[in-house]
């Protein structure tokens, strides 16, 4: 007897129809999955056949190499685009923000087609964050930086591990595993663990005398009741904490030796990064700051690459942390 699971498509289409939507977010979707399916090709295929390497170098045919990171962007501009509903997408890999559909796109898409590029030379997992707002369709669009409270769906494919994980407003956080086939199939939907048995930290470590002093003094405290973790790619490090529970944080930096070295604002992105992470949070159960004090979610973005620092994961966690800022 076949087993047959239910695939992403199928999941979100009775999802779309449940709620009278139209199919418009589900091309969209189609286009989101295709990239990622080949940006995954070319990370397992790539360091074969000589064509991942750093920005500027040459293969051994003399040939110029393109980064991972510039390959993946450019798959997931192709799709976006020719999907015909995008109006505007910003990409890490793209100060400018890019124009598509501009006058009959939909939605407005966040993302960084490869995130965690340190695992890149150890092919090791990296990530494809996303995040996605929709147009208003009512009155004038002037906005096209959104808050992630106005996301409407976020999500990230773990690459080469085949995993997706997708939050949809109201809706829950869904988990998906990718099958013989390359179908995304098996929807479970992820709820932040409340027992504390198996919450973690995720942070590096070799940075921690860089943070605030109240930061390191909350580590202190707590580091022995929670196992620790730290990959390296926020996609793999959250993955984890949406399962087990406990928190990701990335402090600002603030005590650096080299004060060149500070970063008051964090070093994570907000629209591509921390507010997609935070989005999937709160439909898991949980909660995001910054430590600002400021909810992740709240936070509205004055430009396409704005940074933040991010405390995500378990909400008593976050909250207790925040108390110190
Ligand atoms: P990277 O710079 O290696 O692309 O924002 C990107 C990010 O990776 C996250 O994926 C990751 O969590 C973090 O930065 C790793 O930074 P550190 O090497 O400073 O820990």
């Amino acid at each position: 007897m076949i087993r047959f699971e239910q695939t992403f498509m199928n999941f979100l289409l009775e999802h779309q129809e449940r709620q009278h939507r139209t199919h418009h977010f589900l091309i969209l979707m189609d286009a989101m999955i295709s990239a990622a399916k080949h940006i995954q090709y070319y990370y397992l295929t790539g360091a074969l056949k000589g064509n991942l390497g750093m920005a500027g170098a040459v293969n051994v045919q003399g040939e110029d190499v393109m980064a991972m990171d510039q390959i993946a962007h450019e798959i997931a501009i192709h799709y976006l685009r020719s999907c015909g509903r995008v109006i505007h997408a910003v990409s890490e890999e793209s100060e400018p923000i890019i124009p598509m559909n501009v006058e009959g796109g939909r939605y407005f898409v966040y993302f960084d087609p490869l995130d965690g590029s340190s695992n890149v030379s150890h092919g090791l997992p990296v990530g494809f964050l996303f995040g996605i707002a929709k147009r208003n369709l009512e009155g004038p669009e002037d906005q096209h930086l959104r808050a992630g409270n106005e996301y409407i769906a976020a999500g990230m494919f773990v690459i080469p591990t085949g995993t997706f994980t997708m939050g949809l407003k109201d809706a829950g956080t869904w988990r998906f595993h990718m099958d013989e086939t390359m179908n995304y199939v098996r929807p479970t939907r992820i709820l932040l663990p409340e027992q504390k048995k198996t919450w973690e930290l995720s942070f590096n470590a070799a940075n921690r005398r860089t943070y605030s002093e109240k930061v390191q003094g909350w580590i202190m405290e707590n580091e022995n009741r929670y196992a620790f973790r730290y990959l390296g790619a926020l996609a793999g490090d959250f993955h984890r904490i949406l399962a087990n529970g406990g928190m990701f944080m990335y402090p600002a930096i603030v005590n650096h030796p080299d004060p060149k070295k500070n970063r008051p604002e964090g070093k994570l992105r907000l629209l591509y990064e921390a507010s997609v992470v935070a989005f999937m949070c709160r439909e898991a159960g949980g909660w995001a700051m910054s430590e600002k004090g400021v909810p992740i979610l709240d936070i509205k973005p004055e430009k396409p690459h704005q940074r933040c620092s991010l405390y995500v994961g378990s909400k008593a966690l976050v909250e207790d942390i925040a108390q110190k800022f």
